[in-house]
């Protein structure tokens, strides 16, 4: 189970209500700027990453029989997409949305078939030429970068014949540059060098295991930077360059990453496709985050979401520090803390709910004995918090919830239990 959208409102309202009771002995006036400068923006992060939250939106472009049904499934990690080597039949782009029920999200993939396809369908006429050919393919995505509204596409092209079809690029790039004009802006591509295991000797498998096959990943990944593209790049991860390139900024394209796609019932060929799925998540708009980590219910993603969550749910708390409140009333935190821990239960696929939040309490405080509901989850949780002085300061507030989150990630991405003290030191990472 995850999150679940339908009982983020029900939450909210609890969530409301508890303020309301450990705020109660405060004066009005301070109980106001709480609820601006502290429970309204933990309640917005919480919309906008699962009320508000909508499908990512990708766009695939690419030729027949490169792999874009392939990567299809190789990213969502479920056999979705037909693989085979069909010939396209019809002209125009087909519509994947895809539920993850198990994971209540959903995405919608587009798979444009026929872009750049030279071998077009039947009906179309034999005599196009190359110059309509493009003109039509310009058109294409022009109409569906209209009706779809893509985040990002995907230019998945097979590696072994990336030398055959350096046009493909030219011809895209000149597509991209009229596009951007005609339409203002358009949505950034990354290149995808699919079937990356079947360059030299596809039983050289994995490149961690072949000095060889590493070394021919690498040589591609320069030529189609330095010769093709001609764009300036940085390694996308430093100690091992060939999981892929990143352009730096405003190039025609966004990033260039090597995968293999393979998976079928009898081998799992997949390879790199996790640093394509980071790269793809840092480029989505935060609307579509939640839906495209926990689809693809990978740990590492998902924890690092929690991670800046928990960043962003610590700095909401340090406003507090410009309302002067005694150490003694720390309570009107807890509201954001169990929002914030409810968030961190969810994205590791559990339930959306304060059952959750109160799972974690229990583990991690002494004894929770028989409290339940809000009220008694506050009362444990005011225990946790680590704290010293006699103000609220901003300080306190940062470290005192980072603390209490990162306890509830351990516990819930690691099932370890971690008391919040533990973390006191690691504010500042
Ligand atoms: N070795 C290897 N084979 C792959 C890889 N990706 C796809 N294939 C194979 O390539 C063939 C075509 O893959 P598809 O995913 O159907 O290609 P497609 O781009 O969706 O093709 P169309 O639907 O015709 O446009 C299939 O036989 C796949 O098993 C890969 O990374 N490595
Ligand atoms: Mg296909």
């Amino acid at each position: 189970m995850a999150i679940d959208r339908n009982k983020t409102k029900t939450l909210v309202e609890e969530i409301n209500n508890l303020f309301n009771e450990v705020a109660g002995s405060l004066p009005g006036e301070v109980r106001e700027k709480l609820k601006n400068v502290i429970l309204g923006p933990a309640v917005k992060e919480i919309e906008k990453f699962v009320s508000e939250s909508r499908p990512p939106v990708m766009f695939l472009v690419g030729r027949s029989g490169h792999g874009k049904s392939s990567l299809i499934n190789a990213l969502t990690n479920k056999k979705v997409a037909e693989v085979g080597d069909v010939k396209p039949t019809t002209e125009g782009s087909i519509l994947h949305s895809i539920t993850f029920e198990e994971t209540y999200s959903s995405w919608d993939i587009i798979d444009s078939r026929g872009l750049f396809e030279t071998t077009k369908p039947e009906k179309a006429s034999i005599e196009n030429t190359k110059e309509q050919l493009k003109e039509n393919a310009k058109e294409q995505l022009k109409q569906d970068l209209r009706k779809y509204k893509p985040d990002i596409i995907l230019h998945v092209i097979a590696a072994p014949e990336t030398r055959n079809l350096e046009q493909d690029f030219v011809v895209y790039k000149k597509i991209q540059r009229q596009l951007k004009e005609e339409l203002g802006a358009i949505p950034p591509t990354i290149i995808v060098l699919n079937k990356i295991d079947t360059i030299g000797n596809p039983r050289d498998w994995p490149p961690e295991k072949n000095a060889r096959k590493a070394g021919l990943i690498k040589e591609l990944l320069n030529y189609m930077s330095e010769e093709v593209l001609k764009l300036k790049y940085e390694k996308i991860d430093l100690n091992y360059p060939i999981k892929g390139y990143k352009f730096l900024k405003d190039s025609d394209y966004l990033a260039i990453i090597p995968v293999s796609s393979y998976w079928d019932d009898e081998r799992d060929d997949r390879w790199n496709i996790e640093t394509l799925s980071m790269f793809i998540g840092e480029h989505l708009p935060k609307f579509a985050l939640l839906d495209f980590y926990q689809a693809q219910r990978r740990k590492k993603l998902l924890k690092n979401l929690s991670t800046s969550l928990i960043k962003r749910f610590s700095t909401i708390a340090a406003g507090i520090g410009a309302i002067p409140i005694p150490i003694a009333d720390i309570a009107v935190l807890i509201p954001l803390q169990i929002l914030m821990i409810t968030l961190i239960g969810g994205l590791s696929c559990r339930e959306f709910s304060k059952e959750t939040a109160l799972e974690f309490i229990s583990a991690a405080a002494i004894n929770v004995g028989t409290a339940f509901g809000l009220r008694g989850l506050a009362r444990q949780l005011v225990k946790l918090i680590p704290v010293g002085g006699s103000v609220i300061s901003a300080g306190i507030a940062y470290t005192g919830t980072y603390a209490i989150g990162k306890s509830a990630e351990a516990y819930f991405f690691e099932g370890e239990v971690k008391k919040p003290e533990e973390f006191i030191n690691e504010k500042n990472n």
